[in-house]
């Protein structure tokens, strides 16, 4: 009976294997090519009886169908056998060079001053950013009118009615204000850190900048001490052969105040473009620390005494690395950035 056979074909067609795409193609012409199994018992349906031809009919369509199913997976197994067994990455191949980013060069110049003064002693201080007038201004010893105070050159945040105004810090010294006001000498710190004020931007002026402040208070500290401890610094930080000069200057904190020069890096003092011939470049501020500033503190100048140095880090970063725009340090062009990457 031709439903037998039919049952049994279905049977068959369930475990038909194939493991490559000629075989495949044998079984195909098999079943549904022009003499195939299909055709013969299409031909053979013509003699069923008029009462069976239903099921039979049926029954012939089904296993039509899972023939055509059944090849299709048979192809599809073995297309994805094929995606596996194709050659895989070259594994001898060199890797790509790993782009690491780079440590940013105020953060070097930073790390280096850091490192330079903890060598003598000085550890690391640190203060809010945002802090109020007390800190930055009254307790350094400025006087009320003074035109720091002036919103030309400090950014507010808030006005109280007690004078005490919030504002951004335009200086780290009132992280030494600060650690004075907790701490009984000997005080030896270094302030590192960002600090604000508003002026217009320029290749040689920004709105937030940063500094190394340091401070040592001590019983008997001098100015002696003061300017040993600079050419320490501008030594290791410049090469043994740098030179300095003291120039006397204001500052409200100290007294007395001068501001310091180093034989110039590029031409060692004999006069170029950079020093503008004159064989100095100025880095940084300094002077013994203003008896009114120590009171202010807590500390009681008769009997202790000290020193105070601020300096610019993107200054001496310019000067180390040759920026001639302090732009370039806020503007994450990753070409400026780039001069400090390193690559494996
Ligand atoms: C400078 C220059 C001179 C300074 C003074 C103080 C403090 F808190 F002790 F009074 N800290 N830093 C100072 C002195 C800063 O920057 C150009």
């Amino acid at each position: 009976m031709l439903q037998e056979i039919i049952k049994q074909k279905l049977e068959e067609v369930k475990n038909l294997s194939a493991s490559t795409l000629e075989e495949i193609e044998k079984a195909r012409i098999e079943y549904l090519g022009k003499k195939g199994l299909m055709n013969d018992l299409f031909a053979k349906f013509k003699e069923v009886p008029n009462e069976q031809k239903k099921e039979a009919g049926v029954l012939l369509n089904e296993l039509k169908t899972s023939v055509q199913q059944k090849i299709e997976q048979l192809k599809e197994t073995i297309a994805q056998r094929q995606e596996e067994l194709k050659p895989k990455e070259d594994l001898t191949k060199p890797a790509d060079l790993l782009s690491l980013g780079s440590i940013h060069p105020l953060t070097t110049v930073r790390k280096e001053i850091i490192d330079i003064f903890s060598h003598i002693g000085f550890t690391v201080a640190e203060g809010p950013e945002v802090e109020d007038d007390w800190h930055v201004f009254s307790a350094l010893n400025f006087p009320p009118e003074h035109p720091a105070r002036d919103m030309q050159d400090t950014f507010f945040v808030e006005n109280r009615e007690d004078g005490n105004n919030v504002l951004l810090r335009t200086h780290t010294s009132s992280v030494q204000v600060r650690t004075m006001e907790h701490n009984q000498p000997p005080i030896r710190i270094i302030a590192p850190g960002r600090v604000f004020r508003n002026e217009a931007i320029s290749a040689r002026a920004h709105c937030i900048f940063h500094q190394v402040e340091g401070l040592y208070i001590d019983k008997g500290v001098s100015f002696a001490d003061l300017k040993q401890t600079l050419l320490y610094f501008v030594k290791e930080m410049f090469g043994s052969e740098t030179q300095i000069r003291l120039r006397p200057s204001y500052f409200p904190f100290t007294e007395p105040s001068a501001e310091m020069d180093i034989s110039c890096t590029i031409c060692g003092g004999e006069g170029c473009n950079i020093c503008k011939h004159t064989g100095w470049l100025e880095i940084l501020g300094c002077g013994m620390v203003d008896p009114n500033v120590l009171k202010a503190s807590g500390i009681d100048p008769d009997i202790y005494s000290g020193f105070a140095f601020g300096m610019g880090v993107e200054r001496i970063a310019m000067l180390k690395y040759d920026v001639k725009d302090l732009r370039q340090y806020f503007e994450n062009d990753i070409r400026f950035l780039n001069q400090f990457a390193a690559t494996i």
